[in-house]
This record gives structure tokens, sequence and C-alpha cells, in this order.
């Protein structure tokens, strides 16, 4: 397992100098070489868009515990700490040090076709991995693996359909605000527009204001904090995950506002991170849809499959499903993050 830090620098063992990826100014010296990869394992050069939330460190966990080298793989990981400038420096550098696959888990959709075509050009297969990149050359990349986000936005949407019936509230005015994750994210676009969908059906469902917390619980915080300043009644908050449901709900018990299965406001989360699990057996927490990170298995068994001159298919969808305070408890034992 090989790590980069800030500046481009390995910490373990095999040097290279990152082309002005230092970020000191100086300029280093580009005397790249390739990682001397123990015997003939496979180089994997993996760009993790950041570290901003439970379930993103759930799955670099993921992708460590799976590009190990008793597995046959050198894994050099770079963190783009949120910014796509860094990941495309480090994709640029993945090319440079002619790793065997790259691995991008893009930060957001839009602006990887030129490096991509970079990785084509140097015969470098790039496997797309949580979220997913809009290029117009699909042959770009090789396979994506992730959660089709759409499917969780429509599935909440049609969660809260049931819910409101069950209370026998299908007609009633119903207030909703949503907190919305990195804007131009797979995960953002795709959580929206399937709830939206469902909601445009609801002509007494209020759409009052959507906003971006940046996946983040502070920021997720600072946005409900707005809201609730700005609307006196509010029926329902979506929160496109898990970390910024931990600040809404600061500012929720701040605001002196009651949530939950016993509450005014309904809060709808995304991810199914632990913390969560423990917010639904409290009843704080009405349903969360899963997004399961674990794909490091996945993407390992894709990548001997093309090593061994296999073909793959494009896309491939991880198992998702809905957690309630109901079954939250049974739920829980057997996951991993
Ligand atoms: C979804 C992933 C999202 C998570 C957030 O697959 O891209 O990014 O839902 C994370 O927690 O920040
Ligand atoms: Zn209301």
């Amino acid at each position: 397992m090989i790590r980069i830090d800030g500046k481009g620098l390995l910490l373990t063992g095999l040097f290279f100098a990152a082309a002005g990826a230092s970020g000191c100014g100086r300029k280093e010296e580009l005397q790249t070489e390739t990682p001397q990869a123990q015997g003939d394992s496979i180089v994997v050069g993996f760009s993790q868009l950041g570290s901003e939330s439970d379930w993103r460190s759930a799955y670099t966990k993921s992708i460590e515990e799976a590009f190990t080298e008793e597995n046959g793989y050198t894994l050099v990981f770079d963190n783009g700490r949120q910014r796509q400038e860094n990941q495309l420096k480090a994709v640029r550098n993945f090319i440079l040090q002619e790793v065997d696959y790259i691995l991008l888990s893009p930060v957001v959709e839009t602006g990887w076709d030129s490096v991509l075509q970079e990785a084509k050009d140097a015969d470098i297969p790039v496997l797309v991995a949580d979220r997913e990149v809009d290029v117009e050359d699909e042959s770009l990349y090789t396979a994506w693996v992730g959660s089709d986000f759409k499917a969780e936005g429509t599935a909440m949407g049609q969660w809260l359909e049931t819910y409101l019936e069950e209370q026998g509230r299908e007609n009633e005015e119903i207030n909703i605000v949503i907190l919305q994750g990195t804007l131009g994210s797979s995960a953002e676009i795709g959580r929206t527009e399937g709830f939206e969908e469902i909601a445009s059906q609801h002509p007494n469902w209020n759409i009052l204001a959507k906003e971006t917390g940046e996946f983040t619980t502070a920021k997720g915080r600072e946005v409900m904090e707005a809201f609730l300043d700005r609307y006196a009644d509010i029926d329902v908050l979506v929160s496109q995950n898990d970390d910024m449901t931990f600040g809404a709900l600061e500012a929720m018990d701040e605001d002196g506002r009651t949530y939950g299965t016993e509450g005014e406001i309904t809060v709808l989360s995304f991810d199914a991170v632990s913390a969560a699990f423990d917010l639904m057996e409290e009843g704080k927490i009405n349903a969360d849809h899963e997004c399961n990170p674990i794909q490091g298995p996945l993407l390992s068994e894709l990548i001997k499959k093309l090593e061994a001159g296999e073909t793959i298919e494009k896309a491939y969808y991880v198992e998702e499903q809905i957690f309630t305070p109901e079954n939250a408890a049974a739920n829980r034992q057997e996951r991993m993050y």
C-alpha cells in the first residue's frame, strides 16, 4: 500500500517527484519511475475524491482492503480533497508512472474528457467508481461500479408517499426542505431528480427550498439553521447524506424543533452509516437509504477479469435498501461501516 502525502511525495520506499504537485513553489525535477511493483503485481492508481464523510472513509477502507499486496496489487492512493484539479493532477501522475489501471471516484460528473483521453492514449484502462463521469465518448472508461442514485431518490419519494398515506396525510400540505450533496455529483443529481420526480406527482407537496450542504456535517448544519429561520412550518427534511443529517439534527435541537418518529419534522437521509443506525434506533431518523461503499471486492474482481483477457460489463450497480427504526436493529450487525 503506497500513500502519497499532500505534496505528491511517496511516504514509503519508492521515490518519484510528482510533476508540479508539490504545491510548495519548488519546481520538482520530473524524475518519475514506475513504482518497483513487487514481483508482477498489478499497479493501480486510485484517485479518491476526498474524505468528506463517514461513507467516504468506509469506501476508501473497502478499496485498501481489496487492493493489497497479498491480492497481487500495488495500490497508489491519492486524496483529491474535494477538488477536481487535484484529481486531474493525480490521474496525470498515474499516467506518468505508467500504472496498469486507474481507479477514479470523480467528485463531479463533468470535466474528465481530456484526462481520460490521455489515459486511453497511454493504454491505461480506467475504472470509474462510486460517482459517474459524463463524457462524450463512453469508450474513455472501461466500466463503472456504483449506486443507482436516481433509484435511491425515487425510492425515498415512494417511501414518503406510503408513510404519509399510513398517517392519513396524503392530502395535507407537506412542506419539504432538501439538503443537497455536492452540486453536480452523481449522488446529488440522482437523489434530487429521483425524489423530485415523485414530488411532482403530489400537488400538495411543497419543496420550500433545496440547497447544498456539500455532504458535510458543518455545512449541513449551517444550511438547516437558515431553513429553520426562514420557514415556520417544515414537515419533511430530505438530507442527501447522513453527515449533513447529523448537522441538521444539531440545528433542529438548537432551534427547539422536534423531529423523527415522534416529531413534527420527518427526517429522510441517505448512506445508512453506522452512526445513522444509532439515530434510527432512537427514532430520530425516519428512513435512511443505504448507499453501499463496499465496492472494493467487485472492483478487484473486474481488474482480475481484465487481466485474464475477459470482457466485462460497462456498469455494475451495487445492491441497496431502505432502513427505518423498525428494521434498523435487525439489519445492522453484519454491516461493515
Ligand atoms: C454516494 C457518494 C456520496 C455519499 C456521501 O455514492 O458519492 O458521497 O452519499 C459522500 O456521503 O460524500
Ligand atoms: Zn405542515
